[in-house]
């Protein structure tokens, strides 16, 4: 693993895999709905992923589960902008799970890092927001909208065909101005896709490879690791979360999106240490260059 991701922030060294904790304000998302609809009991969440080892916290307000109903960002931003505001008050680094431009624009200038945005970059609105903020983006893969997007999908390479769709996508964001070392990529697990795409995706990740760009790996809590093992609800899932993170980082994930930060983190740092054959200390995030706030 090599190279940066130029956020918002500064420039992350991805001399190690990266940590990114989830927090929902939502009332509706698949594993943790209403548990934090309060900013404050958010804020809490927020600050003990980070004590738990997190090295961003993703911060989102609307749930982008299977058949989930859009919210409109007005209410979106009144579920997640004090969270954004507070966590990064006290020096984390939040990005935003969205997929609404305005949104995005008031997350970075409350002084989010990063967007989050499961649209993949689809809205050149978006793309400029990201291009003139100077922020970190992850361009996620997604067949259809959250509403349709379990339909019956269907690939015939299901890795090129993600490979090509994240390519393009890049390609686009370039052309917005976003600078190249500003994207991290993300195969979408769950997103589109059935448990075979999934498996096949976490199996061959390395052919993303040539897309040039870090990876970011999804697979918490999500339903077909309840399909592997019989393990219903999703928040029981973290075990079976914290093998796949760990899996997703010897396959090269530079990043893993998280729900139970203490156990994936512990996954991520023994496939880490195995993968490069020693057992290096875990260092501490490093940020470096310019607060572009
Ligand atoms: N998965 C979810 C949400 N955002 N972002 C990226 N980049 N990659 C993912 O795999 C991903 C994501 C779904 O998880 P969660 O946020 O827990 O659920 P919900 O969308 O229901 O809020």
């Amino acid at each position: 693993m090599a190279g940066i991701w130029r956020t918002r922030r500064g420039d992350i060294l991805l001399t190690r895999p990266l940590v990114m904790g989830v927090v929902n304000t939502t009332p509706d998302s698949f594993s943790d709905g209403g548990r934090h609809l309060s900013a404050a009991a958010a804020i809490a969440h927020g600050r003990s992923l980070v004590a738990a080892g997190a090295d961003i916290v993703d911060v989102g307000g609307e749930s982008t589960r299977p058949g989930a109903e859009p919210v409109d960002a007005e209410e979106e931003l009144r579920r997640l902008l004090p969270v954004v505001e507070a966590l990064v008050a006290e020096g984390v680094l939040v990005s935003v799970d969205t997929m609404k431009p305005q949104v995005a624009a008031a997350g970075l200038t409350a002084g989010a890092a990063i967007v989050n945005d499961v649209g993949g970059l689809s809205d050149a609105t978006m793309r400029r927001v990201v291009a003139e903020h100077g922020a970190g983006v992850v361009v996620m893969h997604m067949r259809g909208t959250p509403r349709t997007m379990q339909d019956d999908p269907r690939y015939d390479d299901v890795v090129s065909e993600i490979a090509d769709f994240l390519t393009d996508r890049c390609e686009a964001a370039v052309a917005a101005g976003v600078d190249p070392d500003a994207i991290v990529v993300d195969p979408g697990i769950g997103f589109g896709k059935t448990i075979e795409h999934n498996l096949t995706i976490l199996r061959d990740l390395r052919r993303l490879a040539p897309v040039g760009r870090p990876i970011l790996v999804g697979v918490s809590r999500k339903k077909f690791l309840g399909d592997l093992t019989g393990v219903d609800r999703p928040e029981d899932r973290d075990v079976s979360s914290a093998v796949a993170a760990g899996l997703a980082v010897a396959a090269g994930a530079s990043v893993v999106r998280v729900h139970d930060v203490a156990k994936s983190l512990e996954a991520a740092q023994v496939a880490w240490a195995i993968v490069r054959g020693d057992a290096a200390e875990w260092t501490p995030l490093a940020l470096q260059g310019v607060d572009r706030r």
